[in-house]
């Protein structure tokens, strides 16, 4: 498969392949641990792939074979946050959580080893999982000092129910990706040599469907959680949809040609 570079990034790589944008925690060596600037640049790539008209599915991943994200770096955790480089305390993986489900198309969590504390809420908050067999999933923070009480454990808690969202957070186990599947933590379990081949078919599949669906369908899903974000996302999409309506346009029309618009002419569709 040829992947081709979008983006250089010191913490990430960010690559595309026949409509498919593939971001991947280069950190191997902290087990992908992120640290602000890793965030930072995760949050970069999402955006480009949130503008750019030729992706529509993208895959979120680490690298190697050990780990998908053991969370926060607890190398740089100091007093209010993990420090970034000009000393400032941040927790802004919270942002990149809102753009994960803001992002109007699919986004694939492919998980090749632990997603651990916060590398299992971003796992969390990916609209699919696929996993390979070695993956192991659980969170931490109550071990070591953290927890996140937004997605990662209301939204947790809409994939698992209620008493295993307080499992997972409370007894702080690791799971493997065979539990994971029978809890409806992930979608599929693959060995590790098929992970990204049936990520890829998986996503060409969604690049077949309509994309306007697909964007609707994940903002119905989103919105029913997501109070009055959630509604405002959808109606902005359905304000969109009217945009490209002549009903719409006649209001623009009119306005521009002073004088009263015609909308009797639309139907009323009962
Ligand atoms: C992931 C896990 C279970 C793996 O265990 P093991 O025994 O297979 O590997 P090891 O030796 O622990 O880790 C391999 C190397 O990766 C580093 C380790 O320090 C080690 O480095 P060396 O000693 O070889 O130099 N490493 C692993 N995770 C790291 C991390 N998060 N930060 C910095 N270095 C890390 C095991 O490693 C583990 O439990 N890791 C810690 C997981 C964790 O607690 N993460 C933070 C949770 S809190 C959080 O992420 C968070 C939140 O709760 C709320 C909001 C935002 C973030």
């Amino acid at each position: 498969r040829n992947w081709t570079s979008v983006k250089e990034y010191e913490d990430i790589k960010f690559d595309f392949f026949e409509g498919i944008g593939k971001i991947t925690i280069n950190r191997p060596r902290v087990y992908n641990a992120f640290r602000p600037k890793t965030v930072l640049e995760l949050i970069d790539a999402f955006d480009i792939c949130r503008e750019r008209q030729d992706i529509g599915v993208i895959v979120l991943t680490g690298e190697g074979d050990k780990a998908f994200c053991s969370g926060g770096d607890q190398n740089v955790k100091g007093h209010g946050g993990y420090i970034d480089e000009g000393g400032v305390p941040r927790l802004n993986v919270l942002d990149l959580h809102k753009r994960i489900r803001s992002l109007p198309k699919p986004v694939v969590a492919m998980v090749n080893g632990y997603a651990i504390g916060g590398g299992h809420v971003l796992h969390v908050v990916c609209d699919l999982t696929i996993a390979s067999e070695n993956a192991i999933f659980g969170q931490s923070g109550p071990k070591v000092g953290s927890f996140d009480g937004g997605f990662g454990s209301s939204y947790l808690a809409r994939h698992v129910g209620q008493k295993k969202a307080r499992e997972i957070w409370f007894l702080c186990k690791q799971y493997s990706a065979k539990e994971a599947e029978d809890m409806g933590l992930v979608n599929t379990v693959v060995p590790f040599e098929q992970l990204e081949d049936t990520t890829v078919e998986w996503c060409k599949i969604m690049l077949q469907r309509s994309p306007m669906a697909l964007r609707m369908i994940k903002r119905g899903l989103n919105a029913e959680l997501d109070g009055q974000t959630g509604i405002m996302e959808m109606a902005g999409d359905a304000t969109l949809m009217f945009y490209l309506m002549e009903e719409a346009q006649e209001g623009r029309n009119a306005f521009l040609e002073k004088r009263d618009p015609d909308f009797q002419q639309f139907p009323k569709f009962p």
